[in-house]
């Protein structure tokens, strides 16, 4: 990192491409609008063994929930259990009926989660090119909900990124190129065809429910990095989803700029990309190193947020 100021992002994405008003002026999913029927039958035909993983990490994991910097894992609350019951206030049913109820305070960031496209921005445009005014009190334009409606679909490959580099997690700041993931597919001897959901592994978060709080020291997350010709490789390839074991999907910082989170914008924000973070791929790593086949049906549901920005999701591949 250099000691100028970082630039902004307006200069830094000045010639970036962008694929507003590709799908209409309506738009609210981008490049989800690549995962057709087509890609959907394909997809399932690499359903082979019946296997399924689930890639959502627990809520309330005793080991702590890794959340983004400035947010706080979700609160789970008792409401009812079996001790309310033998309270004279407590509600009464014929039958002696007894139940547990609870409830969550929680970051739709926080967990495993789908973010809305309008979930960053710069420059007072969201994607699309709606105005950023359009977030405030909640998002009128590209929210979650419009993901949650129709729901993702297709064929994803597993990048084992931290695997390829012989190591057991990528380290702090750690990047990688698009090239790395071409040639990380080499390795694993699958391709990444035109339209695959991307999933990257990286095993990062390992460090935090090894370190606890001190993983928060120097923040800085590894992963992919920004380069024009990286933003044309997902443009061409037409990438709808990158799902990643990370918090924010890539390098915290740009290594040569320092600007944070510029994939957010010029993937999300300009090409529509829909970004997954914090799912656990470990047990479909674990079999995919053992099977060899790293090409498989990938299916999510993130929940109907009217207006959300994110929304916690638990998605499954079926191999
Ligand atoms: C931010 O955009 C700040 O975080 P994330 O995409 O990880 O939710």
């Amino acid at each position: 990192m250099t000691d100028t100021p970082a630039p902004d992002l307006t200069e830094l994405l000045e010639d970036s491409p962008t694929n507003w008003g590709k799908w209409g002026d309506d738009d609210e999913v981008g490049s989800l609008n690549y995962l057709g029927p087509e890609q959907v039958l394909a997809a399932a035909r690499l359903v082979t063994s019946g296997k399924v993983f689930t890639l959502q990490r627990l809520i309330g994991d005793p080991k702590g929930d890794p959340v983004w910097p400035g947010r706080t894992p979700a609160e789970r609350t008792q409401i009812l259990d079996e001790s309310t019951w033998d309270s004279p206030d407590a509600p009464q049913f014929p039958g002696g009926l007894h139940y547990a109820d609870d409830k969550i305070n929680a970051f739709l960031q926080g967990s495993t989660q789908y973010d809305g496209l309008g979930h960053v921005w710069y420059g007072g445009k969201i994607w699309n090119g709606y105005d950023a005014r359009t977030t405030i009190g909640g998002l009128d334009k590209a929210s979650v909900e419009p993901i949650a409606q129709r729901g993702v679909v297709g064929r994803a490959v597993l990048l084992d990124m931290a695997r390829f580099r012989g190591k057991d997690t990528l380290d702090k700041g750690e990047t990688f190129t698009h090239e790395d993931l071409e040639a990380c597919a080499r390795a694993q001897g699958v391709e990444i065809q035109k339209r695959d959901i991307l999933l990257i592994r990286t095993n990062f978060l390992q460090l935090f429910f090894e370190q606890g709080e001190a993983f928060y020291e120097g923040f800085n997350e590894p992963g992919l990095v920004y380069s024009p010709e990286l933003v044309r490789w997902f443009q061409d390839m037409e990438i709808p989803n990158l799902v990643t074991d990370t918090i924010a999907n890539e390098v915290t910082f740009d290594p040569d700029t320092g600007v944070a989170l510029v994939l957010h914008n010029a993937l999300m924000r300009n090409l529509g990309v829909t970004l997954t973070e914090i799912a656990d791929l470990e047990q479909l790593a674990a079999d995919c190193a053992e099977d060899g086949r790293y090409a498989v049906l990938y299916v999510a549901a993130p929940l109907k947020v009217a207006k959300g920005s994110g929304s916690p999701v638990n998605p499954v591949v079926i191999k």
